[in-house]
């Protein structure tokens, strides 16, 4: 037993792995290695969750952080595969747990390929999670080529943040970036440069970015800094009132308290790995006063 950490069956009978350290606590599945919550002591929560979400087993949850891979959206010669790929609906294994020096708590989740997978996307691989929970949270996902050919593949950690008010929000770091709006039948625009305001649907591929991003929320009182590494492309993500309603596990009220900011590689970013070489991709998140 590693202080700070416990595993338990949730309600609905998933596992789960309660992190609780003396300055921030959290919560992930072994479903999908998924981050479902993470907040500072006496902090307020810093990732939405759905009241509707889904919690069983094969399908994903709505909120906190998934993990998409080995595609990102719709996968491009199958559309009846799972959107956003397999990695966020199979059970990890967990590999290890430490504890650091200043109290924070890394547990590294481990999945790897098989016949099952192999037969939706015909490539073997070993993906880990790692996740450090502290004063910030820091995600690293990791990907080995383990087949003896080479893949290309998209990753993201999509990540939702719990906002006050989305409409009240402004989110900063992208000014200039290329994106493809999803809205707008993926049509090529540019980032002016001001901080991006959410006043409808928002679905935007920020291509070619490294950049870190400021989610500013005068209604909780609280700067989000989202930094990344590893990472070429940001999606930038609220519903709005239709497709929040087209949902079932998001609750039609919900749509002004969370928004994306996603760390990933998609689109003409996709990634290729040789056999035997690996890639990381790390989001590290924290929070400051407004
Ligand atoms: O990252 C934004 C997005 O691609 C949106 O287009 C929307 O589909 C969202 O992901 C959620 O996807 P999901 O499959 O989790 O419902």
């Amino acid at each position: 037993m590693v202080d700070g950490i416990r595993f338990e069956e949730d309600e609905h009978r998933l596992v789960r792995a309660c992190i609780n350290t003396p300055r921030a606590k959290a919560s992930v599945y072994l479903q999908g290695a998924h981050v479902a919550a993470y907040q500072l002591a006496g902090g307020a929560p810093l990732l939405f969750m759905s009241g509707k979400s889904h919690f069983e087993a094969g399908k994903p949850l709505r909120g906190g952080v998934p993990i998409c891979f080995p595609w990102f959206g719709q996968k491009s010669d199958d559309a009846s595969a799972p959107m956003h790929g397999l990695a966020r609906l199979l059970p990890w294994a967990v590999e290890s747990v430490t504890t650091e020096t200043d109290g924070s708590v890394t547990l590294v989740l481990r999945l790897e390929s098989t016949a099952e997978t192999r037969a939706i996307w015909p490539f073997d691989f070993t993906l880990r999670h790692r996740v450090t929970v502290g004063t910030s949270l820091t995600m690293t996902l990791e990907t080995t080529n383990t087949s003896d050919q080479p893949f290309t593949f998209e990753e993201a950690l999509h990540t939702y943040f719990a906002v006050g008010d989305v409409r009240q929000v402004s989110i900063a770091g992208l000014a200039g970036v290329e994106y493809l709006d999803k809205t707008e039948n993926l049509r090529r625009k540019v980032q002016d440069a001001q901080p991006i305001r959410i006043t409808g649907e928002t679905d935007r591929v920020y291509l070619n970015t490294r950049s870190t991003c400021v989610i500013d929320d005068p209604t909780l009182n609280r700067r989000i800094v989202v930094e990344k590494s590893g990472s070429d492309t940001t999606v930038v993500w609220n519903p709005w009132i239709a497709k929040a309603k087209a949902m079932p596990d998001f609750g039609d009220e919900e749509w002004p308290g969370m928004v994306c900011i996603e760390t990933v590689n998609a689109r003409e970013n996709a990634l290729s790995l040789a056999p035997g070489q690996r890639h990381e991709m790390q989001a590290r998140i924290h929070v400051e006063a407004h």
